[in-house]
């Protein structure tokens, strides 16, 4: 089993979108294993985002991502990383393919709703950056053999 680690992010969260982003993870069959409502800290934002330290758009990524609160979401299933990321789209919402979540919902690169993780490494890194291990919840599915083969 992979995890990714799912941010809906501040303007997401405020346009009422939270709900609706919930909804196409878990409808895809990925298991939710932990969430919470949370400000992201300056510090948390940086580390979060520090492989793109040098990028241009470094310090509008860490005020966005800090501007309000936001819903994370720790998610696993087989190939989890892969079926997350395509269920939120091109990083570019210009880009992105209608039936995603950006491409359903997004504009702009700089508003673009949702993070998830981009390997599996990362994804664990990633998981553990914003929960702690008692936040974690290991369980099973009623649904979990219908899901998973
Ligand atoms: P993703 O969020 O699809 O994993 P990423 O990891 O490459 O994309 O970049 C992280 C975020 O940084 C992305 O969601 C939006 C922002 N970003 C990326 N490339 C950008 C660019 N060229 N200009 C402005 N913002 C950018
Ligand atoms: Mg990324």
């Amino acid at each position: 089993m992979e995890r990714t680690l799912i941010i809906i992010k501040p303007d997401a969260v405020q346009r009422g979108l939270s709900g609706e982003i919930l909804r196409r993870f878990e409808s895809r069959g990925l298991r939710i294993i932990g969430m919470k409502f949370m400000q992201v800290s300056r510090g948390l934002a940086e580390k979060h985002y520090d492989v793109h330290r040098e990028r241009p758009f470094f310090a509008s990524l860490v005020d966005y991502i800090i501007s309000s609160p936001v819903i994370v979401i720790a998610l696993e299933g087989t190939n989890a990383i892969q079926i997350a990321r395509n269920t939120i789209g091109a990083t570019n919402p210009a880009e992105a393919a209608a039936g995603t979540i950006r491409g359903d919902f997004a504009m702009e690169i700089g508003r673009n709703l949702v993070h998830g993780s981009d390997s599996v490494e990362n994804g664990e890194i990633e998981v553990g950056n914003f929960f702690d291990d008692t936040e974690l919840v290991s369980w099973e599915r009623a649904t979990d053999s219908w899901i998973f083969e």
